[in-house]
């Protein structure tokens, strides 16, 4: 039994929990928020506001510094990092950094008495990451599929389509557009990958959970697929690290951790995973049978799978699961954006929010729906941003709250009708989840009920536990330690309601396809 560090590297913040296994306890939960702590990147949510036509990155530089200032925070409120035993981490997938041949080099070098910001700057090939938000790459994609003789062969082969996020196509976009740095590129690294390598002091291996969302990786083989990578940029093989199984080692902690904050020089470290991954293993879904949405920035819907599955739409994903096998994945980019976007324009806080949500309106608002999809979307695919009401009269704001609300979770049951799982309850996560107006239109959309766990931030948590499992410890009673649902906390739906939403999931999907096709 041990004590353990999960980090997570997110869209807006860096977090880490230090979990006791044995008495199966979190002992420390801290975080640093970009936009927050660090406000002299400009980057208020974590990226740069100001790319066009649909780039979004952030400053790789912002993220190093982060990681300094959370264990300098943690140390400064008592936290002793001597005692670790493991750690690992989970980053928002497919952002992807870039650096050139002297990075093991300078990584093998770190010096305590600099920091990493300082002493890393200068490896970078590339000033800035796209992250998963960028939505740029449209020609690239169309490229790639080509190239490899159409979409279905990209899916069947990386177990989704070309999908503009994934790193593959931002890779192309790059060496097309900037050869000389891209040549000047010794390794490309995920977020989790380049975090898991700061951390061993050297390169290390990119885990088949992260590596499945970069249209690069072959999920029958779990290696990179040489079809996929041709068609995607030169030399690239070259500058990729190896894929490796989640549960890998990647050696002792480097010692500039254990001068600067005091870790232990035998401290393993284990590769690191993408949040979603991460988070599947937190919420205890590692085995196939429970369903996960996770309310973030974005909102995702996930579940460990039997076997790979791939979307017909070719708006869903299929990643590795972090305990073995595959995981099915389907992210709708405008969740927390949307509810965000109306809870400003009518100016309510979260408790206003829920409180209209459930009690100005009536359930199925009456016929009133939008398209909810304030920046371009990923589930469905629509490249341009702006929301769509379904009547032209103003909105009131309880009527709006509901529209979005309903509108989101209508949308996500239509779009993951594909994975053929009918579950008997879902589990939540994210900074939305403990909002219980939300948490009770999923669970009548859907027309099962709702857990939350115990737990805060899943993909911390799960960051954690595979930093034990990594070590050797079972995940079956890690989860029963960790993944416990939250007493008095389940949300029950409402018989009534449930066939409201029964009726209008078809207007929806007819609502959708004429905007879609007009
Ligand atoms: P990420 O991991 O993508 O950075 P989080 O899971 O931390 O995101 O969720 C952050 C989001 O949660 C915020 O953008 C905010 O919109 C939303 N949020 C926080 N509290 C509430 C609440 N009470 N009700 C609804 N949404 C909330
Ligand atoms: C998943 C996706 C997002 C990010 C958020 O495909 O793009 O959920 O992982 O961090």
């Amino acid at each position: 039994m041990s004590l353990v560090l999960g980090l997570d590297s997110s869209t807006q913040s860096l977090s880490a929990v230090i979990l006791d296994t044995e008495k199966g306890i979190v002992v420390a939960d801290h975080s640093v928020n970009f936009g927050g702590d660090l406000p002299h990147y400009n980057q208020p949510h974590g990226y740069d506001e100001s790319g066009a036509r649909g780039e979004v990155h952030a400053n790789p530089l912002m993220w190093l510094e982060a990681l300094d200032l959370l264990l300098v925070r943690m140390t400064g409120e008592g936290v002793d990092f001597s005692e670790i035993d493991a750690v690992s981490g989970s980053g928002q997938q497919h952002g992807s950094v870039y650096l050139k041949s002297n990075f093991n080099e300078v990584l093998a070098k770190l010096s305590a008495k600099s920091d990493l910001k300082t002493q890393l700057s200068d490896c970078l090939s590339r000033s800035s990451s796209p992250i998963w938000m960028d939505s740029s790459t449209g020609e690239e994609c169309g490229e790639i599929a080509r190239a490899v003789g159409g979409n279905e062969i990209v899916c069947a082969k990386s177990g989704s389509v070309a999908v503009e996020r994934f790193t593959g196509p931002q890779i192309r976009k790059f060496a097309k557009n900037e050869p000389n740095n891209y040549r000047q590129t010794g390794v490309i690294h995920l977020v989790s990958s380049f975090f898991a390598s700061i951390l061993a002091g050297k390169t290390v291996a990119i885990d088949h959970g992260d590596g499945a969302g970069m249209n690069l990786m072959n999920l029958a083989s779990l290696d990179w697929d040489q079809d996929l990578l041709k068609a995607t940029a030169d030399g690239l093989k070259e500058k990729l690290p190896p894929c490796a199984p989640s549960s890998s080692k990647s050696g002792a902690i480097s010692p500039y951790f254990v001068k600067k904050y005091g870790f232990s020089p035998s401290c393993e470290t284990i590769i690191w995973s993408g949040d979603n991954p991460c988070s599947l293993i937190g919420m205890g879904a590692a085995s196939p049978g429970k369903v996960v949405i996770s309310l973030g920035t974005s909102d995702t819907l996930f579940a460990a799978m039997p076997e790979p599955k791939t979307d017909p739409n070719g708006f869903g994903h299929v990643f590795g699961n972090p305990a073995g096998g595959y995981m099915s994945l389907i992210c709708f980019k405008n969740g927390s954006l949307a509810r965000e976007a109306i809870k400003k324009q009518y100016s309510l806080g979260w408790e206003a929010f829920e409180i209209r949500a459930l009690s100005e309106t009536p359930i199925g608002n009456n016929g009133a729906m939008m398209l909810p999809f304030y920046e371009p979307e990923i589930t469905p695919a629509i490249d341009t941003g702006g929301p769509v009401f379904s009547e032209e009269h103003e909105y009131l704001s309880g009527e709006a709250v509901r529209a979005v609300l309903e509108s989101q979770f209508l949308n996500m049951r239509a779009h993951s009708e594909w994975l053929g799982v009918s579950p008997s309850r879902i589990y939540i996560t994210g900074g939305a989840s403990e909002n219980d107006g939300i948490a009770q239109v999923i669970a009548n959309v859907f027309g099962v009920s709702i857990d939350r766990l115990d737990v805060p931030g899943s993909a911390t948590i799960g960051a954690g536990m595979r930093a034990a499992h990594g070590i050797g410890e079972d995940l079956a009673d890690l989860e029963s330690k960790f993944s416990q649902p939250k007493e008095g906390r389940t949300l029950d739906p409402d018989p009534a309601a449930c066939e409201v939403y029964q009726s209008a999931l078809p207007t929806f999907k007819e609502f959708l396809a004429k905007q879609f096709s007009s």
